[in-house]
């Protein structure tokens, strides 16, 4: 482990640490910020009116929309310059979300990363192949300082120029790969393009995230890749990868709980949810200097636990991200997460991992359009009936296929883009 008395402490341990971290963090917000500031002063509340971690409960949710209201440094602690580093989220609309980090900050995130390493077994001899992208983006950079603070040797390859990559993983060798599984696939599929087979790489383990992936991809990947494949989880808002990461028992994703306090709760009514129960995860950060964030509504859809682990760690659990608040497909009363379509087209033989799903409306009704790559041979009308079954009967949903040969759809070079909204365009066309 990279931090024995950290990973292994005991529950009461944990919440006397987490406690003193966020009566420091409140006073810090108190001084610091003046959104945070007004709504203690509002509710009554310093420092002091903390004494349980549940007390957090006390204040108000933060949410994506505070951020951007205070865009670009209006709800930093610091001044910006005293930040040695900005990253920003680009966001579907407007403006980006800003975040900074100290030097601290960008220490606890490094170590964070670190941690996860050691936890998936990664060594400090290792090599690693970084094709997350460098930039605004935290995962590049984010990958990069937490594997050197390591000590292992990090090839800073970033997302695209897929022939290069390839190039390098023939010739330098790495064990490790880190990019988005979407990415995986794609690089993949070039190099059998190459009449290479990514199961005769050095490739031995992959990090992958910063997008939803389901079991079944996990096991698509390993088995192209001949790797064992784990699962990280972050948020810019937070810190950014390494918020939480599997270990060797790839059965659930172990929180940093001495730098975050994590709460699930129900989307709907923002009430807290028992262990085990899927609900949006909130985070409070503990030891943020430069963006200490309260209650951060994430949109994410997981579970947490607090039961040990068998590779050993106390940290709180969380389950993979289900799906996000704002991806939920509702199709004629029934929810419906992208994920779960996901799971039950990669049960299918005869089509690749590739997929989109089309939002379209009809005579005022949502409908769902699955777009999916059909491998040769594969006979159109009987994959039609196969699938529709299939999503019908395991998602309760009906769905119209529409079949592309192999290659048909775009591929990743970041994050997929699955869900596509023609809703508007497909409503204009039926009338
Ligand atoms: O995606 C940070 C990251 C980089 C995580 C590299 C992991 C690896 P953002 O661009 O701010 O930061 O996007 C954060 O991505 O709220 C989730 O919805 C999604 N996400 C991140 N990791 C996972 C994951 C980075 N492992 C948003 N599984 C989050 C599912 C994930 N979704």
């Amino acid at each position: 482990m990279y931090n024995e008395i950290l990973e292994t402490m005991t529950l009461e341990e944990r919440a006397v640490l987490q406690l003193g971290r966020l009566q420091e963090t409140i006073r810090h917000v108190m001084n610091h910020v003046p959104f945070y500031q007004q709504q203690l002063q509002d509710l009554g509340l310093d420092a002091g009116s903390f004494q349980t971690i549940t007390d957090i409960q006390k204040l108000p949710f933060t949410r994506k929309n505070d951020l951007r209201a205070h865009y670009p440094f209006g709800l930093f602690a610091v001044p910006p310059n005293e930040a040695v580093r900005i990253h920003a989220s680009s966001g579907t609309s407007g403006k980006p979300t800003v975040v900074g980090y100290t030097q601290s900050d960008l220490d606890d995130w490094s170590t964070s990363v670190a941690r996860g390493l050691i936890a998936i077994g990664a060594k400090a001899d290792d090599l690693l192949h970084n094709a997350y992208g460098y930039g605004l983006f935290t995962g590049g950079l984010g990958l990069h300082a937490g594997a050197e603070q390591l000590g292992m040797t990090v090839i800073p390859v970033s997302g695209g120029n897929t022939d290069r990559q390839i190039t390098l993983i023939e010739d330098f060798r790495p064990s490790g790969i880190c990019g988005t599984p979407s990415y995986m696939l794609h690089l993949a599929e070039r190099m059998e393009e190459h009449g290479l087979d990514p199961k005769a790489s050095s490739l031995k383990y992959g990090i992958f995230g910063a997008e939803p992936w389901s079991e079944e991809l996990r096991q698509t990947l390993e088995d192209k890749w001949g790797i064992r494949a784990f699962d990280i989880y972050g948020l810019s808002e937070i810190m950014g990868p390494g918020v939480a990461m599997e270990c060797q028992q790839q059965n659930g994703l172990h929180l940093m709980d001495d730098l975050f306090i994590t709460e699930v709760i129900d989307p709907a009514t923002g009430e807290p949810l028992p262990e085990g129960t899927v609900g949006e995860l909130v985070f409070t950060s503990l030891k943020k200097k430069a963006l200490p964030i309260i209650r951060y509504r994430t949109g994410d859809l997981a579970s947490v636990t607090t039961e040990t682990c068998p590779c050993g760690r106390t940290t709180t659990r969380m389950s993979r991200v289900k799906g996000r608040t704002d991806d939920m497909l509702i199709i004629r009363g029934v929810n419906v997460f992208p994920s779960e379509i996901e799971r039950v087209l990669l049960q299918q033989a005869g089509v690749s991992p590739h997929y989109q799903i089309h939002r379209i409306q009809r005579a005022g009704l949502e409908a769902l359009e699955l777009h999916i790559e059909l491998e040769e041979g594969m006979i159109p009308e009987e994959m039609e009936r196969i699938i529709c079954h299939a999503m019908k009967t395991e998602c309760l949903i009906s769905i119209d296929l529409v079949c592309h040969p192999l290659y048909g759809l775009p591929r990743s070079e970041g994050k997929a883009v699955r869900i596509i909204d023609r809703r508007a365009v497909s409503e204009k066309k039926f009338v």
